[in-house]
Protein backbone atom coordinates (compact mmCIF):
# COMPACT_ATOMS: atom_id res chain seq x y z
CA UNK A 1 0.00 0.00 0.00
CA UNK A 2 1.65 3.27 -0.72
CA UNK A 3 0.68 6.62 1.12
CA UNK A 4 -2.75 8.08 -0.03
CA UNK A 5 -0.95 11.40 -1.01
CA UNK A 6 1.36 10.13 -3.28
CA UNK A 7 -1.43 10.48 -6.09
CA UNK A 8 -4.17 12.30 -6.54
CA UNK A 9 -4.02 14.38 -3.79
CA UNK A 10 -6.86 14.84 -1.59
CA UNK A 11 -9.23 12.65 -3.32
CA UNK A 12 -11.37 10.33 -1.08
CA UNK A 13 -12.55 7.34 -3.37
CA UNK A 14 -15.21 5.52 -1.92
CA UNK A 15 -15.66 2.98 -4.79
CA UNK A 16 -12.93 0.35 -5.71
CA UNK A 17 -11.80 1.04 -9.13
CA UNK A 18 -8.49 1.56 -10.96
CA UNK A 19 -6.48 4.81 -11.52
CA UNK A 20 -3.30 5.36 -13.41
CA UNK A 21 -0.43 7.77 -12.45
CA UNK A 22 1.25 10.35 -14.36
CA UNK A 23 4.53 7.79 -14.80
CA UNK A 24 2.09 5.41 -16.13
CA UNK A 25 1.65 3.03 -13.36
CA UNK A 26 -1.40 1.50 -12.43
CA UNK A 27 -3.08 2.22 -9.44
CA UNK A 28 -6.01 -0.45 -7.65
CA UNK A 29 -8.06 2.22 -4.94
CA UNK A 30 -9.76 -0.37 -2.82
CA UNK A 31 -13.27 0.15 -1.10
CA UNK A 32 -11.46 2.16 2.06
CA UNK A 33 -9.75 4.56 -0.54
CA UNK A 34 -6.49 3.26 -0.13
CA UNK A 35 -4.21 2.97 -3.19
CA UNK A 36 -1.99 0.39 -3.77
CA UNK A 37 0.24 -0.02 -7.13
CA UNK A 38 -0.01 -3.41 -9.01
CA UNK A 39 3.15 -4.19 -11.00
CA UNK A 40 2.36 -5.53 -14.95
CA UNK A 41 3.57 -9.22 -13.44
CA UNK A 42 1.26 -9.13 -10.80
CA UNK A 43 -1.80 -7.88 -13.82
CA UNK A 44 -0.27 -10.39 -16.18
CA UNK A 45 -0.66 -13.09 -13.50
CA UNK A 46 -4.02 -12.27 -13.25
CA UNK A 47 -5.04 -12.08 -16.96
CA UNK A 48 -8.24 -13.52 -18.39
CA UNK A 49 -7.55 -13.76 -22.08
CA UNK A 50 -8.61 -16.71 -23.57
CA UNK A 51 -5.04 -17.91 -24.09
CA UNK A 52 -4.24 -17.41 -20.40
CA UNK A 53 -7.16 -18.42 -18.67
CA UNK A 54 -9.53 -21.40 -18.94
CA UNK A 55 -12.92 -20.18 -19.78
CA UNK A 56 -14.14 -23.38 -18.77
CA UNK A 57 -12.54 -23.80 -15.01
CA UNK A 58 -10.71 -20.12 -14.63
CA UNK A 59 -7.99 -21.85 -13.94
CA UNK A 60 -4.08 -20.77 -15.60
CA UNK A 61 -3.44 -22.11 -18.53
CA UNK A 62 0.59 -20.69 -18.72
CA UNK A 63 3.07 -21.01 -15.92
CA UNK A 64 3.39 -17.87 -14.12
CA UNK A 65 6.56 -17.92 -12.77
CA UNK A 66 7.98 -18.32 -16.51
CA UNK A 67 7.04 -14.91 -17.32
CA UNK A 68 9.96 -12.08 -16.99
CA UNK A 69 10.04 -10.33 -13.77
CA UNK A 70 10.96 -6.76 -15.80
CA UNK A 71 8.00 -7.51 -16.83
CA UNK A 72 6.80 -4.05 -18.09
CA UNK A 73 3.09 -2.15 -19.32
CA UNK A 74 3.41 -0.54 -22.85
CA UNK A 75 -0.35 1.00 -22.86
CA UNK A 76 -3.01 0.61 -20.19
CA UNK A 77 -6.98 2.19 -20.87
CA UNK A 78 -9.04 3.41 -18.42
CA UNK A 79 -12.74 2.82 -19.21
CA UNK A 80 -14.53 6.45 -17.81
CA UNK A 81 -16.28 4.50 -14.57
CA UNK A 82 -12.75 3.20 -13.30
CA UNK A 83 -14.01 -0.15 -13.41
CA UNK A 84 -12.58 -2.34 -16.45
CA UNK A 85 -8.57 -1.49 -17.73
CA UNK A 86 -7.22 -2.49 -21.31
CA UNK A 87 -3.59 -3.69 -20.89
CA UNK A 88 -0.86 -4.55 -23.33
CA UNK A 89 2.58 -6.06 -22.21
CA UNK A 90 6.22 -5.93 -22.97
CA UNK A 91 5.80 -9.35 -23.96
CA UNK A 92 3.43 -8.42 -26.09
CA UNK A 93 -0.18 -10.05 -24.31
CA UNK A 94 -2.85 -8.35 -24.04
CA UNK A 95 -5.76 -8.02 -22.01
CA UNK A 96 -8.66 -6.59 -20.76
CA UNK A 97 -9.21 -6.79 -16.51
CA UNK A 98 -12.16 -5.80 -14.73
CA UNK A 99 -12.27 -4.63 -11.63
CA UNK A 100 -14.11 -7.46 -10.31
CA UNK A 101 -11.45 -9.91 -10.79
CA UNK A 102 -9.12 -8.66 -8.14
CA UNK A 103 -11.87 -8.18 -5.47
CA UNK A 104 -10.55 -11.57 -3.58
CA UNK A 105 -7.08 -9.78 -3.96
CA UNK A 106 -8.65 -7.12 -1.26
CA UNK A 107 -10.77 -9.14 0.58
CA UNK A 108 -9.60 -9.91 4.40
CA UNK A 109 -12.68 -11.53 4.68
CA UNK A 110 -12.31 -14.13 1.48
CA UNK A 111 -15.93 -13.26 0.56
CA UNK A 112 -17.75 -14.21 3.85
CA UNK A 113 -19.26 -12.51 6.53
CA UNK A 114 -17.32 -11.33 9.02
CA UNK A 115 -16.85 -13.35 11.87
CA UNK A 116 -18.48 -12.29 15.66
CA UNK A 117 -16.99 -13.26 18.58
CA UNK A 118 -19.45 -14.10 21.40
CA UNK A 119 -19.94 -14.02 24.87
CA UNK A 120 -22.37 -16.30 27.11
CA UNK A 121 -25.41 -13.94 26.69
CA UNK A 122 -25.96 -14.73 23.28
CA UNK A 123 -29.59 -15.37 21.86
CA UNK A 124 -29.03 -19.28 20.19
CA UNK A 125 -28.99 -18.60 16.76
CA UNK A 126 -31.15 -21.01 15.02
CA UNK A 127 -33.01 -22.39 11.56
CA UNK A 128 -35.58 -24.47 10.78
CA UNK A 129 -34.69 -27.40 8.83
CA UNK A 130 -37.45 -27.49 6.43
CA UNK A 131 -36.26 -23.59 5.62
CA UNK A 132 -32.60 -24.66 5.01
CA UNK A 133 -33.74 -27.34 2.99
CA UNK A 134 -36.23 -25.92 0.78
CA UNK A 135 -35.09 -22.45 -0.10
CA UNK A 136 -31.62 -21.47 -0.86
CA UNK A 137 -32.81 -17.77 0.45
CA UNK A 138 -32.67 -19.69 3.67
CA UNK A 139 -30.24 -21.86 3.09
CA UNK A 140 -28.33 -18.54 2.49
CA UNK A 141 -28.86 -16.98 5.67
CA UNK A 142 -28.15 -20.27 7.73
CA UNK A 143 -24.95 -20.39 6.46
CA UNK A 144 -23.94 -16.80 7.15
CA UNK A 145 -24.69 -17.19 10.86
CA UNK A 146 -22.80 -20.16 10.99
CA UNK A 147 -19.80 -18.89 9.82
CA UNK A 148 -20.55 -15.14 12.05
CA UNK A 149 -21.04 -17.03 15.10
CA UNK A 150 -19.25 -20.39 14.79
CA UNK A 151 -22.13 -22.56 15.21
CA UNK A 152 -26.11 -22.99 14.92
CA UNK A 153 -28.99 -24.81 16.37
CA UNK A 154 -30.83 -26.61 13.40
CA UNK A 155 -34.83 -27.48 14.75
CA UNK A 156 -37.30 -30.10 13.40
CA UNK A 157 -34.56 -32.19 12.06
CA UNK A 158 -36.83 -36.00 11.29
CA UNK A 159 -35.65 -38.17 14.00
CA UNK A 160 -34.84 -40.47 11.41
CA UNK A 161 -31.54 -43.05 11.44
CA UNK A 162 -28.68 -41.11 9.90
CA UNK A 163 -30.35 -38.21 9.30
CA UNK A 164 -27.39 -36.57 10.41
CA UNK A 165 -25.94 -37.45 7.29
CA UNK A 166 -28.38 -35.84 5.36
CA UNK A 167 -28.14 -32.79 7.10
CA UNK A 168 -24.30 -32.70 7.00
CA UNK A 169 -24.38 -33.45 3.30
CA UNK A 170 -26.25 -29.97 2.89
CA UNK A 171 -23.44 -28.22 4.40
CA UNK A 172 -20.51 -29.57 2.79
CA UNK A 173 -18.68 -33.16 2.43
CA UNK A 174 -19.11 -36.02 5.06
CA UNK A 175 -15.39 -37.04 6.75
CA UNK A 176 -15.71 -40.02 8.08
CA UNK A 177 -13.63 -40.98 10.81
CA UNK A 178 -12.53 -44.06 12.80
CA UNK A 179 -16.06 -43.40 14.70
CA UNK A 180 -17.50 -44.21 11.13
CA UNK A 181 -19.69 -41.94 8.57
CA UNK A 182 -21.82 -41.24 11.49
CA UNK A 183 -21.34 -42.48 14.97
CA UNK A 184 -24.23 -43.34 18.08
CA UNK A 185 -23.67 -41.09 21.26
CA UNK A 186 -25.09 -43.10 24.00
CA UNK A 187 -24.05 -44.95 27.02
CA UNK A 188 -22.69 -48.15 25.87
CA UNK A 189 -20.78 -50.92 28.00
CA UNK A 190 -17.18 -50.46 26.93
CA UNK A 191 -16.94 -47.18 25.62
CA UNK A 192 -14.43 -46.59 23.32
CA UNK A 193 -14.76 -42.87 24.19
CA UNK A 194 -16.26 -40.83 27.29
CA UNK A 195 -19.01 -39.31 24.74
CA UNK A 196 -20.39 -42.67 25.64
CA UNK A 197 -21.19 -42.54 29.17
CA UNK A 198 -23.44 -40.73 30.92
CA UNK A 199 -20.13 -38.64 32.66
CA UNK A 200 -20.05 -34.95 32.62
CA UNK A 201 -18.46 -33.60 29.44
CA UNK A 202 -16.32 -30.58 29.90
CA UNK A 203 -15.89 -27.59 27.18
CA UNK A 204 -14.02 -29.55 24.61
CA UNK A 205 -12.60 -29.84 21.01
CA UNK A 206 -13.10 -33.08 19.32
CA UNK A 207 -10.05 -35.84 17.54
CA UNK A 208 -6.99 -33.35 18.54
CA UNK A 209 -4.90 -36.94 18.39
CA UNK A 210 -5.60 -36.62 14.84
CA UNK A 211 -3.36 -34.80 12.16
CA UNK A 212 -6.36 -33.19 10.30
CA UNK A 213 -8.56 -32.87 12.73
CA UNK A 214 -12.21 -32.57 11.60
CA UNK A 215 -13.10 -29.24 10.80
CA UNK A 216 -17.16 -29.17 11.73
CA UNK A 217 -19.00 -31.47 13.61
CA UNK A 218 -22.69 -31.81 13.95
CA UNK A 219 -24.78 -33.33 16.80
CA UNK A 220 -28.45 -34.48 15.83
CA UNK A 221 -30.60 -35.58 19.36
CA UNK A 222 -33.48 -38.34 18.71
CA UNK A 223 -34.07 -39.28 22.11
CA UNK A 224 -33.39 -37.19 25.21
CA UNK A 225 -35.93 -38.47 28.30
CA UNK A 226 -33.13 -38.14 30.78
CA UNK A 227 -32.81 -35.66 33.80
CA UNK A 228 -29.66 -33.87 33.03
CA UNK A 229 -27.54 -33.77 30.08
CA UNK A 230 -27.54 -30.22 28.67
CA UNK A 231 -25.25 -28.98 26.16
CA UNK A 232 -22.83 -26.35 26.07
CA UNK A 233 -21.10 -24.41 23.56
CA UNK A 234 -18.10 -21.78 23.83
CA UNK A 235 -16.60 -19.45 21.56
CA UNK A 236 -12.85 -20.21 21.55
CA UNK A 237 -12.01 -17.06 19.54
CA UNK A 238 -14.38 -14.80 22.19
CA UNK A 239 -11.99 -16.95 24.80
CA UNK A 240 -8.28 -16.44 23.85
CA UNK A 241 -9.27 -12.80 22.86
CA UNK A 242 -10.31 -12.38 26.75
CA UNK A 243 -7.14 -14.54 27.54
CA UNK A 244 -4.25 -11.91 25.66
CA UNK A 245 -5.81 -9.39 26.92
CA UNK A 246 -5.98 -10.46 30.42
CA UNK A 247 -2.92 -12.96 30.47
CA UNK A 248 -0.53 -12.10 27.39
CA UNK A 249 2.45 -14.15 28.71
CA UNK A 250 -0.21 -16.78 29.62
CA UNK A 251 -1.84 -16.62 25.79
CA UNK A 252 1.71 -16.82 24.63
CA UNK A 253 2.65 -19.99 25.76
CA UNK A 254 -0.62 -21.67 24.86
CA UNK A 255 0.18 -20.94 21.28
CA UNK A 256 3.66 -22.10 22.06
CA UNK A 257 3.99 -25.66 23.34
CA UNK A 258 3.10 -28.24 21.74
CA UNK A 259 0.98 -30.70 23.40
CA UNK A 260 0.86 -34.69 22.77
CA UNK A 261 -2.91 -36.03 22.34
CA UNK A 262 -3.63 -39.62 22.41
CA UNK A 263 -6.69 -41.91 21.60
CA UNK A 264 -6.40 -45.90 21.59
CA UNK A 265 -8.89 -48.35 21.54
CA UNK A 266 -8.54 -52.20 19.99
CA UNK A 267 -8.34 -50.42 16.33
CA UNK A 268 -6.72 -47.01 16.58
CA UNK A 269 -4.08 -45.63 17.90
CA UNK A 270 -3.64 -41.82 17.12
CA UNK A 271 -1.25 -39.43 18.19
CA UNK A 272 -0.85 -36.41 17.03
CA UNK A 273 0.80 -32.31 18.61
CA UNK A 274 -0.84 -29.51 18.55
CA UNK A 275 -0.67 -26.13 20.57
CA UNK A 276 -3.61 -25.51 22.49
CA UNK A 277 -4.23 -22.00 21.03
CA UNK A 278 -3.51 -21.45 17.23
CA UNK A 279 -3.01 -17.94 15.32
CA UNK A 280 -1.69 -17.00 11.86
CA UNK A 281 1.51 -15.32 11.26
CA UNK A 282 -0.43 -11.70 11.79
CA UNK A 283 -2.00 -13.02 14.75
CA UNK A 284 -5.16 -13.87 14.12
CA UNK A 285 -7.13 -16.90 15.94
CA UNK A 286 -7.23 -19.91 13.72
CA UNK A 287 -8.16 -22.96 15.80
CA UNK A 288 -8.47 -23.86 19.99
CA UNK A 289 -7.05 -27.94 20.93
CA UNK A 290 -8.83 -29.00 24.09
CA UNK A 291 -9.81 -31.85 25.79
CA UNK A 292 -8.82 -32.62 29.39
CA UNK A 293 -9.43 -36.26 28.42
CA UNK A 294 -6.57 -36.70 26.10
CA UNK A 295 -3.73 -34.57 26.29
CA UNK A 296 -0.58 -34.76 27.54
CA UNK A 297 1.97 -31.67 28.40
CA UNK A 298 5.63 -32.24 27.75
CA UNK A 299 8.44 -32.71 30.29
CA UNK A 300 9.20 -28.93 30.00
CA UNK A 301 11.58 -27.40 32.45
CA UNK A 302 10.34 -26.96 35.73
CA UNK A 303 9.66 -22.81 35.78
CA UNK A 304 8.08 -23.06 32.12
CA UNK A 305 5.95 -26.42 32.91
CA UNK A 306 4.27 -24.61 36.08
CA UNK A 307 3.85 -21.38 34.07
CA UNK A 308 2.63 -23.67 31.16
CA UNK A 309 -0.07 -25.14 33.63
CA UNK A 310 -1.08 -21.56 35.21
CA UNK A 311 -2.08 -20.56 31.70
CA UNK A 312 -4.16 -24.29 31.24
CA UNK A 313 -5.75 -23.58 33.91
CA UNK A 314 -6.54 -19.52 33.31
CA UNK A 315 -7.75 -21.19 29.78
CA UNK A 316 -9.99 -23.79 31.28
CA UNK A 317 -11.76 -21.63 34.00
CA UNK A 318 -12.34 -19.19 31.47
CA UNK A 319 -14.11 -22.20 29.36
CA UNK A 320 -16.38 -23.20 32.00
CA UNK A 321 -17.25 -19.34 33.29
CA UNK A 322 -20.92 -19.05 32.25
CA UNK A 323 -19.73 -15.49 30.82
CA UNK A 324 -18.89 -17.51 28.37
CA UNK A 325 -20.70 -20.39 28.28
CA UNK A 326 -23.53 -20.95 26.17
CA UNK A 327 -25.75 -23.54 28.46
CA UNK A 328 -29.27 -24.95 26.72
CA UNK A 329 -30.98 -28.42 26.04
CA UNK A 330 -31.02 -30.52 23.46
CA UNK A 331 -34.17 -32.37 22.43
CA UNK A 332 -35.44 -34.63 19.86
CA UNK A 333 -35.44 -32.96 16.45
CA UNK A 334 -32.55 -30.52 17.36
CA UNK A 335 -29.17 -30.79 15.86
CA UNK A 336 -26.16 -28.30 16.20
CA UNK A 337 -23.76 -27.76 13.76
CA UNK A 338 -20.36 -26.23 15.10
CA UNK A 339 -16.78 -25.05 13.83
CA UNK A 340 -14.39 -28.14 16.20
CA UNK A 341 -12.02 -25.85 15.15
CA UNK A 342 -13.52 -22.94 17.01
CA UNK A 343 -16.13 -23.73 19.06
CA UNK A 344 -16.02 -26.13 22.26
CA UNK A 345 -18.64 -27.94 23.14
CA UNK A 346 -19.60 -30.42 26.14
CA UNK A 347 -22.46 -31.66 28.11
CA UNK A 348 -23.61 -31.73 31.80
CA UNK A 349 -24.30 -35.22 33.61
CA UNK A 350 -26.71 -37.33 33.10
CA UNK A 351 -28.93 -40.06 34.61
CA UNK A 352 -28.41 -42.46 32.76
CA UNK A 353 -31.82 -44.20 33.60
CA UNK A 354 -33.98 -41.78 31.11
CA UNK A 355 -32.97 -42.33 27.46
CA UNK A 356 -30.61 -40.15 25.94
CA UNK A 357 -29.42 -40.38 22.12
CA UNK A 358 -27.75 -38.46 19.84
CA UNK A 359 -26.30 -39.06 16.21
CA UNK A 360 -23.34 -37.26 15.10
CA UNK A 361 -21.02 -36.99 12.33
CA UNK A 362 -17.79 -34.81 10.83
CA UNK A 363 -17.90 -32.81 7.75
CA UNK A 364 -14.67 -30.78 6.27
CA UNK A 365 -14.06 -27.05 7.72
CA UNK A 366 -14.33 -25.17 4.02
CA UNK A 367 -17.68 -26.77 3.44
CA UNK A 368 -20.20 -24.16 4.30
CA UNK A 369 -17.44 -21.29 3.19
CA UNK A 370 -17.51 -22.58 -0.32
CA UNK A 371 -21.26 -23.10 -0.36
CA UNK A 372 -21.63 -19.47 1.03
CA UNK A 373 -19.53 -18.13 -1.79
CA UNK A 374 -21.73 -19.59 -4.31
CA UNK A 375 -24.71 -18.87 -3.87
CA UNK A 376 -23.74 -15.21 -2.89
CA UNK A 377 -22.34 -15.41 -7.05
CA UNK A 378 -25.31 -17.31 -8.23
CA UNK A 379 -27.57 -14.31 -6.25
CA UNK A 380 -25.19 -11.63 -6.12
CA UNK A 381 -28.49 -9.09 -5.64
CA UNK A 382 -29.05 -10.99 -2.44
CA UNK A 383 -25.65 -11.09 -0.85
CA UNK A 384 -25.08 -7.38 -1.77
CA UNK A 385 -27.76 -6.81 0.19
CA UNK A 386 -26.24 -8.78 3.29
CA UNK A 387 -24.56 -6.41 5.65
CA UNK A 388 -20.80 -6.93 6.22
O1 LIG B 1 -23.36 -35.97 24.58
C1 LIG B 1 -23.15 -34.88 24.12
O2 LIG B 1 -23.95 -33.95 24.20
C2 LIG B 1 -21.85 -34.56 23.42
C3 LIG B 1 -20.98 -35.75 23.21
C4 LIG B 1 -19.69 -35.36 22.57
O3 LIG B 1 -18.93 -34.60 23.07
C5 LIG B 1 -19.36 -35.90 21.25
O4 LIG B 1 -20.08 -36.77 20.75
O5 LIG B 1 -18.39 -35.43 20.66
FE1 LIG C 1 -17.19 -34.21 21.77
Amino acid sequence: MINSDSINQGLVHKRFEFKSAEDGSVYIIDADGNQHIASALWLRERSTAEDTQSRFNHQRLVDPWTLSTDLALEKRVIADDGRRISLTFSDGHHCTLTIDDLRDDFDSDDGLPSVIGWTGDLPLPRATWKAISSTDAAFMEALQTFLRFGFLLITDVPCRNGMVLEVGNRFGCVRETNFGRYFDVRTTDNPNDQAYTALALGAHTDCNYRDQIPGIQLLHCLVNHATGGESTLVDGIAVSQALKVADPMAYELLTKVMVRFRFKDADTSFLSRHPLIEHDAEGVFTSIHFSPRTDFVPLLEAGKLKAFYEARRKLAQMLESPAFEIKFRLNAEDLIIFDNHRILHGRSAFDSHGERHLQGCYIDKDGPASLFRVLRDRYSNVAEEIEK
